[in-house]
């Protein structure tokens, strides 16, 4: 009876680790767009402990032996890599990946760098899937340190990808083995080159970066002001990203949903370094906050427009784009997040719009799934 019992306890303390504390999201009802996100932003920054970078061990070494342990794929407890993990199920039991890692120092058995090698399976590294150099380098804590994006990657993959922005591409100059890739960007709105990762992975990485423009909200304007080539970054508190990077995370996240492996990581980053990834428990607050005016969002039929001049003059907004025509309706918000007008077809006949009884200020323009900040002066 006693061994039941305890037996019993230690079944609800593993299950009360592995759910959403009661509360985490308190205040956050009914709020949408800016106001959401910020209202996150101070959840998830509250309790937030920075476990350090690690040396050896420590720090984010640590983390990875509860948040990036292969329990889903060849569940070997090996390291769980996702720009060499190989999803697609084994046969008879065999491994599919080109290559696994063992979790810890070399010296213990394991895995980790050292000294990687210019080619894979060398070693596993640590890799901020938002690349550091944009936002100050190794020694900008806490998100450097940060283990919600900061994971652990082959050290030849995570070293050719360097600092280039995630992406898609259709001609791809270097394809690793398991299948992420580097190219040219085929997605609307860049054309870089960028790292591609596999389709499994899409949305974890996806909801990464969404969590970073969030943690991190207050920082997001030094970000974009220490003027790094190829930043992702807009100069905007809300937006976060260029636009181009906001609509290809929404389809990763949306054509990607939060898996069970993504549920189990977030809980494991929870309990090590005290915050949550609001994105994974609460996948529908995505949209909320970057699409939250939409009642429908058709991401992969994205319009392509642009507005000028902004600032405004004279409060007549002008747009180029291809087949404008075929926009059925703009919104145009204030910075919480709050509608302040609509136009309907507005460009049967013509190529602007009049903004009537707007103050000066920042608002946000929309247009199906994508959106833009202007200034009115
Ligand atoms: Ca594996
Ligand atoms: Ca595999
Ligand atoms: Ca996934």
């Amino acid at each position: 009876m006693k061994k039941l019992l305890l037996f019993g306890l230690i079944t609800i303390s593993s299950l009360m680790l592995a759910q959403i504390p009661t509360g985490y999201y308190d205040g956050t009802s009914g709020l949408t767009g800016a106001a959401l996100k910020t209202k996150l932003s101070q959840i998830i920054t509250n309790g937030h402990s920075d476990m350090g970078y690690g040396s050896g061990t420590g720090g984010l070494w640590t983390a990875y032996f509860t948040t990036d342990v292969d329990n889903y794929y060849e569940k070997d407890g090996t390291v769980l890599d996702m720009y060499s993990e190989n999803p697609n199920p084994s046969i008879n039991g065999a491994v599919n990946d080109s290559y696994e890692y063992k979790l810890g120092q070399v010296s213990a058995g394991g895995n980790q760098c050292g000294n990687g090698k210019n080619y894979e399976n060398s070693c596993y590294n640590r890799e901020h899937s938002l690349p550091k150099s944009f936002f100050g380098g190794i020694n900008a804590t806490p998100m450097a340190n940060d283990a919600h994006f900061v994971i652990p990657t082959d050290y030849y993959v995570n070293n050719k990808r360097g600092n280039m922005l995630y992406g898609e591409t259709n001609s791809p100059i270097q394809t690793f083995t398991n299948g992420s890739k580097i190219g040219i960007s085929s997605f609307p709105g860049y054309s870089g080159t960028v790292f591609e990762p596999i389709d499994e992975f899409k949305g974890d990485l996806a909801r990464m970066w969404l969590y970073f423009v969030t943690r991190y909200e207050a920082k997001l304007v030094d970000f974009y002001n220490l003027n790094i080539s190829g930043s992702p970054f807009d100069g905007s508190t809300y937006n976060g990203y260029q636009q181009w990077i906001i609509n290809m995370l929404l389809k990763w996240s949306k054509n990607d949903p939060v898996s069970q492996r993504e549920i189990d990581r977030n809980n494991a980053v929870y309990n090590f370094q005290g915050n949550r990834n609001p994105f994974i428990d609460h996948p529908e607050f995505i949209e909320e906050i970057w699409t939250s005016t939409l009642s429908t969002t058709n991401i992969n039929n994205l319009v392509t427009w642009s507005l000028y001049p902004n600032p405004v003059k004279n409060k007549v907004l002008f747009f180029t784009g291809k087949e404008l025509q075929k926009i059925k309706k703009i919104e145009i918000y204030n910075i919480s997040g709050k509608l302040i007008s609509t136009y309907e077809t507005p460009f049967f006949k013509e190529n602007f719009i009049q903004l009537n009884n707007i103050d000066k200020g920042v608002y946000i323009l929309k247009i199906e799934n994508t959106s833009q900040k202007f200034i009115v002066e």
